[in-house]
């Protein structure tokens, strides 16, 4: 997630400086075919100038939005059986990032490592003195009872990517249930 972010931020600055530049060049173009009158006039320039101008305010745009509205969507954990299953996908970070669990009722968190950076191998729930190591494509489960509410955080072995769990007294319909991603270990 945050990669992407960044990813998209610099995309928009290299095209905002290129914009100028062009904008810049335009202006250029201009003034030397109005001075040497050795050239035609071109209009193309102008059209270039104000496709690059909404190009650029679409991007700030798309960029305000990216920021602003794209919540990251927390994931319910599916109970079966009296415990509470989520797959999370361990790629560039958690997958879903952020899920959310009833208090009183066991969790199985089942880690699917996707990624093959070492950053990612280990996975730590300091608060329910968990720790796992994952590995690469298989899946892994941790299992915890989370007896209070509150937010509790997993983490990578360098604290690097981050994930939360939001443990509630109930689970309100609001929570938005994203598609499971990891289709190996559900159970039914
Ligand atoms: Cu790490």
């Amino acid at each position: 997630m945050l990669k992407n972010k960044q990813m998209w931020s610099g995309i928009i600055t290299i095209v905002l400086l290129l914009g100028g530049n062009n904008i810049a060049m335009a202006e250029k173009v201009e003034k030397s075919s109005e001075s040497v009158n050795q050239f035609r006039r071109i209009e193309q320039p102008k059209a270039v100038k104000i496709g690059v101008t909404l190009g650029g305010l679409a991007l700030i745009g798309a960029e305000l939005w990216w920021f602003l509205f794209s919540k990251t969507k927390a994931q319910k954990a599916k109970s079966s059986r009296g415990i509470q299953e989520v797959n999370i996908t361990v790629d560039g970070g958690y997958i879903p990032e952020r899920i959310v669990v009833k208090a009183g009722e066991p969790v199985r968190l089942n880690f699917f490592r996707k990624d093959p950076s070492n950053c990612l191998e280990k996975v730590l729930l300091p608060d329910f003195h968990k720790a796992a190591d994952l590995s690469l494509n298989e899946t892994t489960a941790v299992e915890f009872t989370p007896e209070k509410t509150g937010n509790y955080t997993f983490n990578c072995g360098m604290n690097m990517f981050r994930g939360v769990i939001e443990v509630r007294e109930e689970i309100e319909k609001d929570v938005v249930e994203v598609k499971e991603r990891v289709g190996s270990t559900t159970s039914s």
